[in-house]
């Protein structure tokens, strides 16, 4: 199947220029294909769209629809954001070609390596705050466009605020280790409900254009150059979201880095920023008194989704020694409770709660 890709990819770039085209697929991503096109002035990403899910074609039969709406996504928040966002030179139904952005690694891959960049965390704050702004007032415009987006809406809803809480058959948490937090999780009614409450919110708000999958495995990064990929999740939904994907995936950083001989304060610093530069670009300061508890329980649900439900980070999934893995695990589990049931009214309380 790949080689006829290729071929399919091939035939694509030649709209770039003749060839020799070398066309290599690099994608580590759940969902699509993503393929190097080095030609001969020039060197392009395709990215391309098959009716599955990468991670379980089987289990994941997904519709093609979600590459146009990656395409709009990127076109609107480049337009807000142009350095933040890399261009799209052509699309169809089920590709995207864009820049090639070298020598940048996916954020999540970097800061495991120990790569320093500069304040990714704030940049991207700034980043929610601009987009946020400008799809809010722009709402009438814009969320027409992505209205349909409803498979990829139900992903979420399934793989983030349902799967997790219940016995469903695609969890995959560590076995037998944390069995007993998991049952616990399932049997916590007071969770549960707020947990159902999250998910109705997530479902019936439509305060602003959401990336919809924004964690630090859909950002590029080398150095200063911040870069956001892949919004095919796009949708309209509460400001939380974003933030919260992007916070909670920093907190699982600073609770792994110590196993992966990493700095921990690193990871915090960017949660930090992910907060700070929100707050210093987006102009309704009024609501913030109830956005960082709601941003915090939502993070507690990425935390939950990602170590019990199927679509886990390396940050954990690559400790070797399970009774490590199992220890931070559990701090993760512990600390989603805690985020979920008595949220934090401000950071302080947080820092102090990790
Ligand atoms: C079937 S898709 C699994 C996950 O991959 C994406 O990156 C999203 O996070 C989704 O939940
Ligand atoms: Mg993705």
């Amino acid at each position: 199947m790949q080689e006829t890709l290729v071929d399919q990819v091939h035939d694509l770039v030649l709209n770039w220029g003749d060839g020799p085209w070398e066309i290599q697929e690099v994608g580590n991503g759940n969902i699509n294909y993503v393929f190097v096109c080095r030609g001969p002035t020039k060197t392009i990403l395709v990215k391309k769209a098959l009716p599955f899910a990468r991670i379980d074609p089987v289990a994941f039969p997904l519709g093609i629809a979600r590459s146009s709406f990656e395409t709009k996504a990127l076109q609107i928040f480049g337009s807000v954001c142009p350095e933040m966002v890399p261009r799209v030179h052509g699309a169809g139904e089920d590709w995207i070609a864009m820049d090639f952005l070298s020598p940048h690694q996916v954020l999540r891959h970097g800061m495991l390596h120990g790569h320093e960049y500069v304040q990714p965390g704030l940049r991207l704050g700034e980043f929610i705050a601009k987009t946020a702004r400008e799809s809010g007032t722009r709402k009438g415009e814009w969320e027409p466009l992505f209205q349909s987006n409803l498979e990829m809406r139900a992903i979420i809803e399934n793989l983030d605020y349902t799967a997790p809480f219940c016995d469903d058959p695609g969890n995959n948490w560590l076995r037998p280790e944390l069995d007993k937090e998991v049952y616990a999780l399932w049997n916590d009614e007071t969770l549960q409900k707020i947990v159902r409450d999250l998910k109705r919110e997530f479902l019936e708000s439509k305060e602003v254009l959401l990336h919809g999958d924004l964690h630090t495995g859909s950002i590029m990064a080398h150095r200063s150059d911040i870069k956001v990929i892949d919004p095919e999740f796009a949708i309209y939904g509460p400001l939380s979201f974003d933030l919260s994907r992007l916070l909670a995936n920093f907190l699982m950083g600073y609770l792994a880095a110590p196993v992966h001989h990493l700095d921990r304060t690193r990871y915090l610093e960017e949660a930090k920023g992910v907060w700070n530069g929100f707050c210093n670009h987006y102009p309704n300061k009024k609501q913030f008194v109830d956005l960082f508890p709601n941003t915090l329980r939502h993070a507690g649900v990425e935390i939950i989704r990602r170590t019990v439900g199927i679509a886990g980070i390396a940050e954990f999934r690559t400790i070797e020694d399970r009774q490590a893995r199992a220890q931070v695990e559990k701090q993760a589990l512990r600390l989603a409770r805690k985020l979920i049931c008595n949220p934090f009214t401000h950071w302080e309380a947080l820092q102090h709660a990790l």
